[in-house]
């Protein structure tokens, strides 16, 4: 017999453990299991905020109480910083490390201190056992898609457990490789499955399938573009606004924390008066969805909504005037490059976008008194400066911005429904209708100066 033949067999996990729920007593149950003395470390609201998990709803010691409460623990300890579970293990002896498969792989490095265990994430949690908790559905399976399902493991109080895709083998293969309950091709069973929708399906589709969503009882958080005119976008509000219901245009960006502290400091007047915005946003792409008309493919849908979005939140409230300058590929016709010259009451603007030219893509707010500059890329912001005639007077600013960002969104879409708040003054009903308004001028070919190009002529990338 060993000299550790007696020694308890000491399982470790941990969480934040807000709104306890189905999934995580049964988490904590399996754990146990693994083993004769449970520790569970519950993170603290300074940790959770550094790991950048939103929207924690309960204070530590509710949390505390709650794993208490399951009588499954037989420590509670408070996780504090980054790097503590190698110390924990150490310091308590322990044989095993448990967490949820949703953490696969991340804690490999701990199988140097002791065994490590995923255990399987429960899935399809019944609505009774989610008090407080909004159920997300997603519309369709691309790589948006699995980036939402990553990121919304960030944001408490959120569960993903459904995916609908018409093409149902498509939605399988997501749902298990991204460990969620339930895939379908049916349309009233997802909807019945979920309080809120996240459409990430096709451009042209996403009116389609907002007007259902609403038109359900369900809120809805829609990939940008929302809708491809002005008139689809108002009547997509209009039913959420009939039936008290979220309708929230996906845009990353507008929920950034930098990004509303730059737009605070604007309208704080800390440039003097605004006066001129250059953005710009570029991607490379060489074939896809991106390129193809028939999807609405073009550098104008695919990231204009981000590069109208600081002139519509800080000069739109007239109506904004545009001219554009473009470059489509002969062939297809899609547009590889594109800039709106954008005018308000007492604004100028340039957003620029390209598929198939780059450029440098950071973001210039022009004051009587100074500019803010948020370096590449400006959309993904975290740093940025105020820059003044005298140097001496710059200021520098650095925000968080963890992950995708798409954690940012989800949270605040979140709070609106738990809140019962039905429209949002982060990304207001007529800011997206100011930039559908704008994107549905360039579609028609209002106001459009064309080059032509072939984009078999672009070098190879
Ligand atoms: N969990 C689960 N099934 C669910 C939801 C959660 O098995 N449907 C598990 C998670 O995988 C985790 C535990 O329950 O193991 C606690 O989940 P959270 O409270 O969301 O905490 P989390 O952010 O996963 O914290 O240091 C903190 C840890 O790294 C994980």
């Amino acid at each position: 017999m060993g000299k550790h033949a007696n020694k308890p067999r000491v399982v470790i996990t941990y969480g934040t453990f807000d709104l306890m729920h189905g999934g995580h007593v049964r988490l904590l149950k399996r754990a146990k299991e693994l083993g004769d003395y449970l520790i569970v470390g519950v993170t603290s609201d300074n940790y959770d905020l550094q790991r950048g998990k939103l929207n924690v709803k309960q204070s530590l010691s509710e949390r505390i109480k709650a794993v208490e409460a399951t009588g499954l623990a037989d420590m509670v300890i408070i996780e504090e910083y980054e790097g503590q579970k190698v110390e924990d293990i150490q310091r308590y002896n322990v044989d095993v490390f448990a967490i949820g498969s949703d953490w696969k792989g991340k804690f490999d490095y701990l199988s140097e201190f002791c065994e490590v265990v995923y255990l399987d994430r429960t899935k399809g949690i019944s609505s009774t056992q989610l008090r407080g908790v909004v159920r997300i559905g997603i519309v369709g399976s691309g790589r948006i898609a699995r980036r939402f399902v990553s990121e919304a493991k960030f944001v408490s109080g959120v569960e993903v457990d459904w995916v609908f895709n018409p093409n149902l083998s498509s939605a399988n293969l997501f749902a298990s490789q991204m460990e969620l309950g339930y895939a379908t091709d049916d349309w009233s069973k997802f909807i019945d499955g979920v309080d809120a929708v996240y459409i990430a399906s096709p451009h042209s589709t996403h009116f389609h399938y907002a007007r259902n969503a609403l038109t359900a009882g369900r809120h809805a958080l829609v990939e940008k573009p929302m809708a491809l005119s002005v008139d689809e976008a108002a009547r997509l509000f209009q039913i959420a606004q009939e039936n008290g219901l979220v309708l929230l245009e996906a845009i990353k960006t507008a929920f950034a924390p930098a990004f509303r502290r730059i737009l605070g400091l604007a309208m704080s007047n800390v440039v003097g008066k605004v006066r001129y915005i250059e953005s710009t946003f570029t991607k490379l792409v060489n074939q896809g969805r991106e390129l193809d008309p028939r999807q609405a493919g073009g550098s104008f849908t695919e990231l204009g909504s981000y590069v109208l979005l600081p002139f519509v939140k800080l000069c739109g409230e007239s109506d904004v005037s545009v001219h554009f300058r473009s470059m489509r590929d002969g062939p297809s016709g899609v547009d590889l490059w594109t800039q709106a010259l954008l005018k308000s009451r007492d604004c100028w603007g340039t957003a620029t976008v390209g598929l198939g030219v780059k450029s440098e893509g950071d973001l210039v707010i022009g004051g009587t008194d100074g500019y803010i500059y948020v370096p590449a890329p400006w959309w993904k912001p975290s740093r940025f400066e105020i820059r003044r005639e005298d140097p001496a007077r710059n200021e520098h600013y650095c925000d968080v911005f963890a992950g995708d960002g798409l954690r940012y969104e989800i949270a605040h879409f979140t709070q609106l429904i738990q809140n019962g708040h039905v429209s949002s003054h982060v990304l207001s009903h007529s800011d997206s209708l100011s930039i559908a308004r704008v994107i549905e001028r360039f579609r028609s070919d209002e106001n459009v100066d064309w080059i032509t190009q072939n984009v078999e002529t672009l070098p190879p990338r």
